[in-house]
């Protein structure tokens, strides 16, 4: 087992990583940008380093500095978190050709998976069911009209670096086609220095659920059901569920074995996220991220088992703690992103937070960073904490949701409780009727009645 771990991250991830590590007896490190001095996870790591100014580019992303501080303090393994780091191939090939260990996936996995074609084409190759459309990349007018004839219109243009959802385009028939390729390769290039596209059937309607798994590296891969993260806006993931209200224990059994055998033949290390859109009773494979999750709490708790304590033993070379058999789906639980941004019109809100009473009480989880007093810089994601609530069925999960978000005050800056307070009232959420486009739908009509 690793004696030290350096926590390359910050805010609530930072913190729930180095509880993972404390309950496994391993010393902490935490590392630090000038803006972040003040920061929980700093405050509550064995050791920290400093590593740069505020800009992420020149600190939480500055590779060299990273290596600096593991090799001043001698942490023998890196915890990447989320963002950042996270799904830097380079990054976990340069931690091993220095002797130290990530905790995460095979570099060779995080490559893969990092290029949208690449995933599909391993995901086809390993029999999970993926969207219908072009084998591989597509770069002229006539071979993307030719695709789209065979899968039929609506069809959607993305770019092979993307997710996200940028640099998407929807051509709704032939007509719109050699606009939405064109603008699409444009702005691939842009975003990314990369103008690869692929073509798919657009889904008009789906929700977005994804399949959370575990891998030993060695031949052994488990999955521990799905969530529902069909609640977003603007690709921002605002409200995650699990199991999802749309599945039964049979399809949940069914996608779930799928993606654990795939994950199994891959040799995948580490936890992982399959994800799929799902319409009519279809699964359709999209994009694989070969990290933890924000939304990891939500089958932490419907299945009891620490992801995070898991992603540490399977990198120090140990086997998993679990069993397919042993995994078991017990209740429902919701996740509502807490950002300090304004509940209406998402403006980022950093500052001062001059009062933070977080609930609690039975099934009540909240991860965050934050304490009273706390100033939340400018330079980083809004997100301010997850409130994770379970119950023993959805109906118990909502009703604890609804106490638990009344009992949450946070002042001094805005934050989005108040959504979450008008959303666990909703008709359709609490019917479990959604799917990817019904929050911004509810937002546009001014479902929320907040100035
Ligand atoms: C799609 C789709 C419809 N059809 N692919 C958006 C982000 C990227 N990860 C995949 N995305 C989508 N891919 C096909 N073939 C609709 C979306 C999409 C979406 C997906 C998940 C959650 C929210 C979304 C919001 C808009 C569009």
């Amino acid at each position: 087992m690793f004696d030290k771990i350096l926590i390359a991250n910050r805010g609530e991830i930072a913190l729930r990583i180095l509880r993972a590590a404390k309950e496994l007896g391993i010393a902490t490190v935490a590392v630090h940008s000038t803006a972040d001095a003040d920061a929980m996870h700093v405050r509550l790591a064995d050791e920290s380093v400093c590593i740069g100014p505020p800009p992420a580019r020149d600190s939480y992303l500055n590779i060299p500095s990273i290596i600096a501080a593991c090799e001043i303090t001698g942490a023998d393994a890196v915890h990447p978190g989320y963002g950042f780091l996270s799904e830097n191939a380079r990054f976990a090939e340069v931690l091993n050709h220095h002797g130290i260990g990530f905790i995460g996936p095979k570099a060779e996995h995080i490559r893969v998976m990092g290029d949208k074609i690449e995933a599909k084409r391993t995901a086809k190759r390993l029999g999970i069911p993926c969207v219908p459309g072009s084998e591989g990349g597509v770069t002229d007018t006539d071979e993307a009209k030719r695709v789209a004839a065979d899968i039929g219109y609506p069809v959607l243009i993305k770019a092979a670096s993307g997710g996200g959802g940028r640099g998407m385009k929807v051509a709704r028939s032939e007509a719109d086609l050699e606009t939405a390729l064109m603008t699409a390769r444009t702005e691939a290039k842009a975003a990314f220095g990369d103008d690869a596209v692929y073509i798919e059937k657009y889904l008009e309607k789906p929700r977005h659920i994804e399949v959370q798994v575990l891998g030993d590296g060695r031949g052994n891969a488990i999955h521990l059901a799905e969530r529902d993260c069909s609640l977003q806006r603007r690709h921002q993931k605002v409200w995650e569920e699990g199991p999802s209200p749309a599945l039964n224990a049979e399809m949940r059994e069914q996608i779930g074995g799928t993606v654990a055998r795939a994950m199994q033949e891959l040799g995948y290390t580490g936890a992982g996220t399959i994800e799929f859109l799902y319409e009519d009773g279809q699964f359709y494979f999209i994009e694989m991220n070969t990290r933890i999750q924000v939304e990891h709490p939500v089958t932490e708790m419907i299945t009891g088992i620490d992801l995070v304590n898991e992603q540490i033993r399977v990198a120090a070379g140990a086997p998993l703690s679990v069993r397919q058999e042993d995994v078991r789906v017990e209740g429902h639980a919701i996740e509502c992103r807490i950002n300090a941004e304004h509940p209406a019109t998402f403006r980022p809100s950093p500052g001062t937070i001059t009062y933070f009473h977080p609930p609690g009480g039975l099934g009540v989880r909240v991860d965050s960073a934050a304490y009273q007093g706390y100033r939340i810089p400018p330079h980083y994601d809004s997100l301010m904490g997850k409130l994770i609530v379970h119950g023993r069925t959805r109906n118990e999960c909502l009703m604890r949701l609804r106490r638990a978000l009344d009992e949450f005050v946070v002042a001094g800056i805005d934050t989005t409780l108040p959504l979450f307070r008008t959303l666990v009232r909703n008709a359709d959420i609490q019917n479990g009727l959604y799917d990817i486009h019904w929050l911004e739908e509810f937002l546009k009509t001014g479902g929320l009645e907040i100035e």
